[in-house]
């Protein structure tokens, strides 16, 4: 059999075939750019792409969830069964993912049966033994937060028939069904050797011609925002992360996080902003590897004079001194920040140790300097926090608009923690210290809660202070108040706030309907019920309690490099020719 490509990498939907299914997702995904199906394949996709091609491994990247989601006439399994690579690799980063997940690798095996199959990502670490030895779809767990080199020497044994027995971070079964855990011993100390390249991604679409496959989300060519990724770990601790120091720690053995470079950092950005004039997020706070870093930064980034717009995100409000050097450096700055709660004590709990005061003055400053925006985030189902308390939130969210709200430039948002409490958090491994309930536990409890039709029943945990009912309910009304608020302060207009208020008030009663339809004796009834409920369901399922268009950020007109994608087309083209030619014996080196 002709292999195409050594590792093609899948990215599925959170629930496989969800255009089939009745699911009430909610507002799960209203603040990220994805849609619920979390079509955002993650970001180290890419990286591994980059770094096994530099040792001339072949790799693809399909984002199935995507095409599944632009066309309902795609056919996945069809897909599947036309790709022929040495090794194919399904993303279980994100916990929500894991029906979609398991079920793409059933239909793999399906077609492929002697081809091996491996899944990576954070839950998959978190989970490597269960799914090694609870699913037989899956022959290899990549564990950790850095497995570029792994899977070279992973590739390598495989195309060498080596042995398994010496690679690192991995599990696996062996010939005898025994489950083997390699030690998780790759943890890089700095990310200066791994590359995000979109200008690589770009000549990987040309090479397969496949622009849908390597779409990050489902608007992305509307609203193309990129990312660069300054560090994986992090100093923090915040209760509910499954990416805190105290997860990396347990789950990844990093006891420490990785940086890149401040100066390959702005080189990244540059890169981007000469072929995409997409806004850019650094991700991760630029004061978590101390000041000098923040400073090195900012140097770099005025020395290339970075046009995009960019976000920058803090965990602590900085001092104005850093805000200072940042409007210096980035013409069209914008920040990101989660306090989570107004309530001071709630926000030390869940983990951020700062008042209401420090960032007030954080806001103020940087509105003063120009900060083109900023995004604040609250969450509902928080340790401590009751019903009363997210209405308490939003009151201060009034209070903060009637303060800065004539700027239009201070932009606040209100979400429920969902679907599922992150496994490895500590609120996960220590739930009674934080007063959660855990609902699900497993990778079976999870794959089931995913399959629930509504998001009530899809939230994998409850709290001392609100059930799963209160959190829904108090999600909704307090979006509803926001929603109102922002009409108010002009950050939002009127049509587009009675529309979202509008299906705000679809979704609590499609919500409600479906309680009904669970408890009617009749199956075939049921199943009518459910269907009549169909369409109406999906679309509420959208930008549920904030429009998603409100998470842009102010750009220009958006550019991309057309010199740059024509050259490289053209290139790409002549080399496919040849090789078409090479394989009708017409042509040979
Ligand atoms: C940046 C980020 C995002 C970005 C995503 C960027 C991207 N495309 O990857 C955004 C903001 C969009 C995002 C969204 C979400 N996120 Co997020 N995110 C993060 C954050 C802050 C950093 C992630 C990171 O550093 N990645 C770098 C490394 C670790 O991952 P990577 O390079 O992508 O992949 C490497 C390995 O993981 C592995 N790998 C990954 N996939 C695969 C697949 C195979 C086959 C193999 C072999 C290896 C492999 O190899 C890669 C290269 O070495 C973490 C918190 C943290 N500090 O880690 C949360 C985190 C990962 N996110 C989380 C969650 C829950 C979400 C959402 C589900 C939240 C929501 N309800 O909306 C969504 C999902 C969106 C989607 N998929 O569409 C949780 C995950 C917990 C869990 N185990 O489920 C985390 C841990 C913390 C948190 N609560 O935010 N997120
Ligand atoms: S939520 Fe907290 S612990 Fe998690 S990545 Fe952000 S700052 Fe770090």
């Amino acid at each position: 059999m002709r292999q195409e490509a050594d590792l093609i990498l899948l990215h599925p939907p959170t629930v496989y075939d969800f255009r089939e299914k009745v699911i009430l997702f909610g507002p799960i995904s209203d603040l990220v750019p994805s849609t619920p199906v979390f079509e955002m394949y993650p970001i180290g996709f890419t990286s591994i792409s980059e770094y096994l091609g530099r040792f001339g491994f072949h790799v693809r990247i399909i984002n199935i969830a995507l095409k599944m989601l632009r066309s309902k006439r795609y056919d996945a399994e069809e897909e599947i069964k036309n790709l022929h690579p040495r090794m194919f690799g399904i993303d279980l980063h994100w916990m929500p993912h894991v029906q979609g997940s398991l079920a793409l690798a059933e239909i793999v095996k399906k077609y492929h049966p002697t081809t091996p199959v491996i899944f990576g990502g954070l839950s998959s670490t978190y989970y490597h033994e269960e799914l090694i030895r609870n699913y037989p779809q899956i022959d290899y767990v990549m564990r950790g937060d850095s497995t570029e080199e792994p899977l070279r020497q992973l590739l390598s044994a495989i195309k060498t028939g080596g042995p398994l027995d010496q690679i690192p971070n991995l599990t696996w079964r062996d010939s005898e069904g025994k489950v083997r855990v390699n030690p998780l011993s790759n943890i890089v100390d700095n990310l200066n050797g791994i590359k995000i390249d979109y200008s690589h991604i770009m000549k990987k679409v040309m090479r397969y011609r496949d622009l849908a496959g390597y779409t990050p989300y489902q608007k992305w060519l509307n609203y193309p925002a990129t990312a660069v990724f300054s560090v994986r770990g992090c100093t923090h601790t915040c209760c509910i992360c499954g990416g805190a120091a105290y997860a990396f720690r347990k789950n990844c053995n990093r006891q420490k996080p990785a940086y890149r470079d401040p100066e390959l950092l702005a080189q990244d950005m540059k890169t981007i902003d000469h072929n995409l004039n997409a806004p850019i997020i650094i991700i991760g706070d630029m004061m978590q590897p101390g000041r000098e870093y923040a400073l090195r930064l900012l140097k770099a980034l005025k020395k290339l004079k970075i046009r995009n717009p960019v976000a920058v995100e803090f965990f602590v409000p900085p001092a104005d001194d850093i805000l200072e050097r940042i409007a210096e450096a980035i013409p069209n700055f914008n920040i990101e920040m989660s306090p989570e709660s107004h309530d001071e004590e709630i926000r030390r709990t869940f983990g951020r140790p700062y008042g209401n005061e420090e960032l007030e003055r954080m806001i103020d400053t940087s509105l003063r300097l120009g900060c083109q925006r900023i995004d604040l985030f609250f969450m509902i189902g928080l340790s401590k926090q009751t019903y009363q308390s997210v209405l308490d939130t939003v009151d201060y969210c009034r209070l903060l608009l009637e303060r800065f709200g004539h700027t239009k430039r201070l932009i606040p948002f209100i979400s429920p923690y969902a679907p599922f409490i992150d496994p490895g958090s500590e609120a996960f491994e220590n739930p009674e210290k934080f007063g959660y309930k855990i609902l699900c536990r497993t990778v079976e409890e999870h794959r089931r809660a995913m399959e629930n039709l509504s998001w009530k029943y899809v939230l994998s945990y409850e709290t001392k202070w609100m059930t799963r009912s209160e959190i829904v309910d108090s999600s909704y009304e307090a979006g509803m108040i926001l929603n109102r608020l922002k009409a108010k302060y002009g950050l939002i207009n009127p049509k587009k706030a009675e529309q979202t208020e509008r299906r705000m008030q679809l979704a609590v009663k499609a919500m409600k309907e479906i309680d009904e339809i669970m408890l009617l004796p009749d199956e075939a009834e049921r199943e009518r019920r459910l269907q009549e409920l169909k369409t109406r369901v999906r679309k509420l399922s959208e930008s549920t309690i904030c429009e998603k268009k409100e998470l842009e950020w102010p750009t220009r007109l958006l550019r991309m490099n057309i010199g740059w994608i024509l050259k490289n087309w053209f290139q790409i083209e002549i080399w496919h020719r040849l090789l078409a030619l090479k394989n009708r014996g017409q042509w040979s080196c």
